[in-house]
This record gives C-alpha cells, sequence and structure tokens, in this order.
C-alpha cells in the first residue's frame, strides 16, 4: 500500500460498476466521497457501502480446491502455493496434450484492475482463445466506432445542444456522473430525444420521447440517415473531403424511408422527420454510448448508423471527438505483446471465420493505418479486440469441436450468467479438466470450478490504469486499505504462473509496482511519484486523425467489406424465427440496470438488497389482466430456450404486448452446487431465455441479442 500523509487524501477509482467514479477518503474518515463535492449524488449507494462489501463474511479469503466433483463440490480451504503448484501443473499438462490453444480465457479487466496481463500469458502460452463481457457493452461499441473513424469518439457532454439517448436511463444510483452531465446540460437549455420504448426517469426529462419498439432502432437510425441526406441537411465539407462512400450510403439509405420506418418502428413518420432535422441542425449534438445498441439483432449495422450520423452531419472532432490512441506509459495493448503469439496459433481462434471483426483477422487490418501514422500497431481497442467468438468458444467446450478447449479461467467475471445461453454454458464448465475463477465469492461459476482464488478488491489494491486504452490518460488508484485475509491481486497470480510454466523472462516484475514503474519508464516517471496525482494526460497521437485504412470516416467500411461483411448498415428483422405467437404472446428484453446491484454483482450486501429483495418482471396493466397476473404474484416467464422465475410488477410505463426481465439475478445466500440451481442462477438470471445460436447473433459480430424481439410467456406460479 502506497503510503500518504497523515490526514490527506486516498485517491481512487470506484469499479463497483463501470461508471468509474472518483472517489476518495480521508485518511482518519471511513467515508468514500465525491471529490467533486461531497453533496452531490456523484457516487451511489454501492461505492459508500464499500465497507459492508470489503468485511462480507461470505468473501473467499482463502484459495479453495474442489475436493468433490464438478456437480457435488466439496471445498477445502489450501495455501496458495499449493494452489499455485497445481494449477500451473494440471494446466501445462493440458497444454500438453491438446496444444495451447485448448486454454480459453473469460475475464473482465475493469473488475481485476489490469489488462493485457493475461493477454500477455496467454501470447507467451500461444493461446488465442480469450473472450470478454465487455463485448457485450461498450467493447462492441469500441469495434464500430474503430472501423468508422479509426478509433473511439467521446462526447463532449459542456457544449452539446442536442443529446440523442437510445434505452440510456441515467440517475443517482445509475451512473450518478453522467446524470449530473445530463442535468447541467439539459439546465443549460440543451434539448434531449429518448428513443426508449419505456417511459423512464430519463424519458421523463426528454423533449421527444421516441417510444420505440424493441430491437428496431436500425431501422428509425437508417430513416434519419435518409432524411437528412434527401432533405441535404448534411455537412458537405465535411463528407467530401473526409469521408468515403457517401453515394453508396445514400443509396442504402433509400429503402429506408419514414414511412417504412414508421411501420417496423411504430413511431409516426412525421415524428421521424422532425427529429432527423433536430438532429442535423444542432450546432453540437452528441449520442453518448449506451448499451442497448450492444445487444441487438443489428448491433453493428445500429451503431454503424450512429457513427454515420455523427460524420454526416459534420459532428465528428466538434462535438464528439477521435480520442486517440496516445503515447505515453506503456499500454494495456503493448503490454499484452501480442507479437509472441505466432500466426499458427492465431488462425486456430474459435470463431474467427464466421465473425472475423473482432478476431486478430480483424484487428490487422488497422496495422497499415498505424504505422503510417507513425504508431506500432494497436491491437486492441478496449480489452476485447483480436477475441474469440464466445458463442462459438462455449461450444467448442462442450463439443471438442473444431478441436478440444479442456481449461478455463474466469477472471473477475462471473462467466455462467455473463452471455446469453447460460445452460450451454455450464454445459462448457462441466466438459471442462481445469476450471479456475478468480472472484471475491463463491459465485455460480465458482461454484463449478477446481480452484476458486480469492482477489482482492479496488479499495484494496494501488492500480495504475486505465485497464482500456481508449483515452488518453494514465491514471493511479491508491488502496484505501489493506486485502481482506489473504486475498491477493490478479499481477501476483499471472507472475507466480509464469514462473512455474517457464515464463519467467516474459514476467520479470517482481510485483505490481514493479510492472507500473516499467509502464511509467517512457515518460520518466515512477509510480511513487505518478501516483501522487490521480490522473496524468497522456499525449494523443494524430488528435483528430482517422486511422482507417482510408485515412477518413468510412461511411462504407473497407474493414467489414475486406472480412466479407456488410459494409453498409441495413436493417434485419429482429423477430424470432418461426416464433409461436400464440404460445408466446410477448416480447421480452433484459435490461433496466437494477439500482443496488451491479450485473450479477453485490446481492449479497444487506443494505443493498434490502432495497431490492426480488427479481422482477416489469408487464403493462393490460396484460396482466390478460394473463390473470397481480402485482406482487410469482410467476414463470418461459421463452423458446428457458425459463426464470420473477416476481411481477404491474407497470404501465412497459408498452402493451411486452415484458422485462432483469440481468444477474442469483441469490448468495441459497444453497449452493449444481443440483441446487447454482444458487438461484439457474431460477433468475437473463441468460437461461436467450439463445446463442446464429438465428439471434449478430450478423457482423456475432454477439447475442438480449433486447428485443424474443417471444415469451408469463404464468402465475401456483
Ligand atoms: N445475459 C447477460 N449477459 C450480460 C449482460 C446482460 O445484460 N445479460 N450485460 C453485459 C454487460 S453490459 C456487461 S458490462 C458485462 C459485465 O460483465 P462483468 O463485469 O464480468 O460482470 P459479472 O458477470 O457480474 O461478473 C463480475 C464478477 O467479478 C467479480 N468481481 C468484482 N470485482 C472484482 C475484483 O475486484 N476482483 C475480482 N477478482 N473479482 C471481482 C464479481 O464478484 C462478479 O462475480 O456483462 C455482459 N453480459
Ligand atoms: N446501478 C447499476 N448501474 C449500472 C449497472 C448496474 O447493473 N446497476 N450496469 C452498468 C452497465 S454494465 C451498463 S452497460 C449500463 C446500462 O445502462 P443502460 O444503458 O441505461 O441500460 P439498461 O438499464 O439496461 O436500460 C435499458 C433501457 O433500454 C430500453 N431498451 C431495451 N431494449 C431496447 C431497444 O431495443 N431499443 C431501445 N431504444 N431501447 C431499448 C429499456 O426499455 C430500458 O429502459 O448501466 C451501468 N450502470
Ligand atoms: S456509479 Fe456507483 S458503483 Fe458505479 S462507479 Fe460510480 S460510485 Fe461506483
Ligand atoms: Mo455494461
Amino acid at each position: 500500500m502506497t503510503d500518504i500523509d497523515p490526514g490527506g487524501f486516498r485517491h481512487s477509482t470506484c469499479v463497483f460498476c463501470d461508471g468509474g467514479c472518483a472517489v476518495a477518503i480521508r485518511n482518519d474518515e471511513g467515508i468514500a466521497v465525491s471529490p467533486l463535492d461531497p453533496n452531490l449524488p456523484a457516487i451511489c449507494s454501492k461505492a459508500h457501502l464499500w465497507r459492508d462489501y470489503r468485511n462480507h463474511p461470505d468473501r473467499i479469503t482463502k484459495p479453495r480446491k474442489n475436493v468433490g466433483s464438478r456437480t457435488n463440490p466439496v471445498w477445502r480451504e489450501i495455501e496458495w502455493g499449493q494452489a499455485l503448484d497445481e494449477i500451473a501443473e494440471r494446466l501445462a499438462a493440458i497444454i500438453e496434450k491438446y496444444g495451447a490453444e485448448a486454454f480459453a480465457v473469460s475475464e473482465m479487466p475493469l473488475n481485476i484492475g489490469f489488462g493485457g496481463i493475461t493477454r500477455r500469458f496467454m501470447n507467451h502460452l500461444g493461446s488465442p482463445n480469450y473472450i470478454a463481457p465487455v463485448l457485450l457493452c461498450m467493447g462492441n461499441t469500441a469495434q464500430v466506432h474503430r472501423a468508422t473513424y479509426g478509433w473511439y469518439t467521446a462526447a463532449d457532454w459542456e457544449h452539446a445542444d442536442l443529446i440523442v439517448y437510445f434505452g440510456q436511463n441515467r440517475g443517482p444510483e445509475l451512473w450518478p456522473a453522467e446524470f449530473l452531465k445530463l442535468k447541467a446540460a439539459l439546465a443549460r437549455g440543451a434539448k434531449l430525444i429518448e428513443v426508449d420504448p419505456r417511459i423512464t426517469d430519463t424519458a421523463l426529462l426528454a423533449d421527444h420521447h421516441l417510444r420505440i419498439n424493441y430491437g428496431t432502432d436500425g431501422a428509425l437510425l437508417l430513416a434519419w440517415i435518409n432524411v437528412i441526406i434527401e432533405e441535404g441537411l448534411y455537412d458537405r465539407e465535411f463528407v467530401e473531403n473526409r469521408t468515403i462512400g457517401f453515394e453508396e450510403l445514400a443509396e442504402r439509405a433509400r429503402a429506408y424511408s419514414p414511412e417504412t420506418a414508421a411501420s417496423l418502428c411504430g413511431i409516426d413518420a412525421e415524428t421521424i422527420r422532425t427529429t432527423a432535422r433536430l438532429y442535423a441542425n444542432a450546432n453540437a449534438a452528441i449520442i453518448p454510448w449506451g448499451v442497448v445498441g450492444d445487444m441487438q439483432k443489428n448491433s453493428t449495422s445500429v451503431l454503424r448508423c450512429q457513427c454515420i450520423l455523427r460524420a454526416l452531419c459534420g459532428f465528428v472532432n466538434k462535438s464528439e471527438h477521435v480520442v486517440g490512441p496516445s503515447t505515453g506509459p506503456v499500454s494495456n495493448t503493448q503490454l499484452a505483446d501480442y507479437e509472441a503469439l505466432s500466426q499458427e496459433q492465431r488462425d486456430k481462434q474459435i470463431g474467427s471465420e464466421a465473425y472475423p471483426l473482432l478476431s486478430f483477422k480483424g484487428m490487422d487490418l488497422y496495422e497499415k493505418p498505424c504505422r503510417s501514422a507513425g504508431l506500432d500497431h494497436v491491437p486492441d481497442i478496449m480489452g476485447c479486440s483480436c477475441t474469440a467468438h464466445p458463442a462459438s468458444l462455449f461450444e467448442a467446450m462442450r463439443t471438442a469441436r473444431p478441436y478440444p478447449i479442456k481449461a478455463f479461467f474466469a477472471v473477475g467475471n462471473n462467466t455462467v450468467m455473463s452471455y446469453a445461453n447460460q445452460q450451454g454454458i455450464i454445459e462448457a464448465l462441466l466438459a471442462q479438466e481445469l476450471v479456475v475463477v478468480y472472484d471475491h465469492w463463491m459465485t455460480p461459476t465458482a461454484q463449478l470450478a477446481d480452484y476458486v482464488l480469492p482477489g482482492d478488491a479496488w479499495m484494496e489494491r494501488d492500480i495504475m490504469g486505465p485497464t482500456f486504452d481508449v483515452a488518453p490518460v494514465a491514471t493511479f488508484c491508491q488502496a484505501f486499505c489493506e486485502p481482506a485475509g489473504e486475498c491477493r491481486d490478479w499481477y501476483f497470480v499471472i507472475k507466480e504462473l509464469a514462473d512455474r510454466m517457464g515464463l519467467d523472462e516474459a514476467f520479470p516484475w517482481r510485483d505490481c509496482y514493479e510492472l507500473y514503474d516499467f509502464r511509467l519508464a517512457p515518460i520518466g516517471k515512477t509510480w511513487a511519484e505518478a501516483s501522487e496525482r490521480p490522473a496524468e494526460p497522456c499525449r494523443p497521437i494524430a488528435a483528430g486523425a482517422f486511422l482507417t485504412p482510408s485515412g477518413k470516416v468510412e461511411l462504407k467500411s473497407s474493414v467489414l467489406e475486406a472480412l466479407g461483411c456488410d459494409p453498409l448498415p441495413s436493417y434485419e428483422d429482429p423477430s424470432e424465427p418461426d416464433a409461436d405467437e400464440t404460445e408466446y404472446p410477448l416480447t421480452v428484453f433484459a435490461g433496466v440496470r437494477e439500482k443496488c446491484s451491479y450485473n450479477t454483482n453485490h446481492h449479497q450486501i444487506p443494505a443493498l438488497r434490502m432495497r431490492e429483495p426480488e427479481p422482477e418482471a416489469y408487464l403493462n396493466p393490460a396484460d396482466a389482466e390478460r394473463f390473470g397476473i397481480d402485482e406482487g404474484d410469482w410467476t414463470t416467464v418461459t421463452t423458446a430456450h428457458g425459463s426464470v422465475r420473477l416476481l411481477a410488477v404491474i407497470d404501465e410505463r412497459q408498452p402493451k404486448g411486452t415484458l422485462r426481465v432483469p440481468h444477474g439475478w442469483w441469490k448468495p445466500e441459497t444453497p449452493q452446487g449444481l443440483g441446487k440451481g447454482l444458487s438461484g442462477a439457474c431460477l433468475y438470471n437473463d441468460g437461461m431465455l436467450f439463445s446463442d445460436e446464429p438465428w439471434n447473433l449478430d450478423p457482423a459480430q456475432g454477439l447475442p441479442n438480449l433486447r428485443g424481439g424474443i417471444r415469451a410467456k408469463i404464468e402465475r406460479v401456483r
């Protein structure tokens, strides 16, 4: 732990969710406060309750080994040395028998505070089979931004005069920092368009609330492009000088008149025209990132359309800035050392034939533009580039096709619950010869493991960030306290395994502080010096330039084209094929995040759980009457894929004919083990309801649709 002055502040970044809020504690006080202003709700209750989390009696504070079976686990606490010896030996034996590609990882770098380190370990061992749940989130958006602009764009909230939200609902418990920016913008007179089928608290603040049909955002966006082009509202100078593919785009958009879109989206054509004009005529419009676009059947097209709109109307590098990459400290991508993985092993990456955009094949297409800008190749943008395809990887784990995957690590990720087709992921884990989980709790995933390793938590570690290289800044977080029990940081685990597996030369840093000093050497600093302040700006390379193959904003994407995907956005009906609408009269979506938990975490914290004790389905009063359901009834929600049990909430804000199911529910206090339903994961989690077969995946990136079109029924439990 870094020493600080008595009475001074320790500063950190909360990662209880991906809001990334700045937090600080005064040395002698036990609270986390917002350094912005302690009176503002700029951090949520989860962060305020960090001590309840840190000291929770259920927290795993010593390594555990399963001495029973996968289905009937018996847990024994063991020493770190024994755990690491055995894991290294078993992993080496699997690699020896099946090849390094038989080793796969699902990791959330943000949760563990280290980016690039696991990939470095895998690259040196020879495995390309890494997946990350952030692919279902902003990581998906990042790949599409990169295809269009060459890098990520960030919205300029301070000057925005029009905000376009797709399903974002912000509040004191849901990304409070962005909520404050939204409120400040609205107070300044900025307008808000909210595209959301539900009436949400944020939608109530909007000037235009477009109650779109679930999963049809692509059609609306194409119609906006249609109107903007047909009415000549686009920025001709920017389009002519800074983009490619306008003619082809115009041709494609012609098919999506406002009338056509109206019939798909359920928004009248005149409103589509009015809002398109509002966007095009704004001075500084922004479309901030929101997860709705990442989880649709037409995900890549939805995100492409958003990117295209920013460029068509001249907002790129005006109110939406291309932010990187940057020079400065050694980046996470550099640390990953992708060069160490041979072409032969890259070619084995699972799913890269069917879904190449996310794979090495996709990322290699940016090498030339990076090098011509004087940069090294930057293969990764947000911790999830150059990845295997999740659904295909789980299938390979189950079936050993195209080849066996036999060792699996879940690192700061509750894998069982954080993709589609939970049933298939459980089977995939059962078919493994080695499963290692690095977490805080006996999660449903940990319950299926051979070894569970106790991770430290953000308030217990000194961290050099960010864990994604997306923006030109280095951040420094100071531990508030020592790790609980024998909890250790992830670099410790990787270093110990690397040493045991003959990779000591690739990991010369004895601990995370030596690693940080190595990363900081290019800017002539050490951890001790740099960590005095929370952040250090880095030098963006070619800021504002477009590191695409053409050097321009690609309205028609040469990257997608080279990979055999549609280079232009399109709209495909997200409905489930051959759905029996009599059997399944409703459409279901997963979302509306819980205020008091984050994805699958925090259900164990009493002060949070008492506010959200049960998983809830929301349905319209008309549907409740139709299906004989009363408020507070326990119900079964069933799709063709599976079913979950939820408490009914009758909610007139939920559109008729639709149903909300929550993400991330399990009950840590209930019995463990597969036979007992993995502490409620098999009873409540949204992943039970959604297929990961190709019909339910986005055609370009292969990520699952969790947000629209899937049919369901709801029945009262009698
Ligand atoms: N079915 C379905 N899947 C989804 C989504 C969905 O809506 N439905 N949402 C997607 C989205 S938007 C996102 S962002 C991702 C989120 O994916 P993740 O961030 O991976 O979220 P979880 O799957 O809840 O896993 C988090 C796990 O990390 C552990 N953890 C938290 N902090 C630490 C730490 O400091 N150290 C260690 N070792 N472990 C820690 C928690 O205990 C928890 O078990 O999931 C995606 N997956
Ligand atoms: N307290 C708390 N805060 C969180 C999280 C948490 O778990 N808890 N999770 C964090 C994470 S990882 C993320 S990704 C964000 C997610 O935060 P948001 O982006 O706000 O996502 P949701 O809360 O799932 O919002 C879903 C909204 O989108 C609408 N929606 C659903 N499908 C569609 C569709 O097809 N089109 C449109 N236009 N709208 C649709 C729903 O009606 C709902 O109102 O929140 C973050 N903040
Ligand atoms: S919103 Fe809350 S949980 Fe998320 S980062 Fe901010 S303070 Fe932490
Ligand atoms: Mo997310």
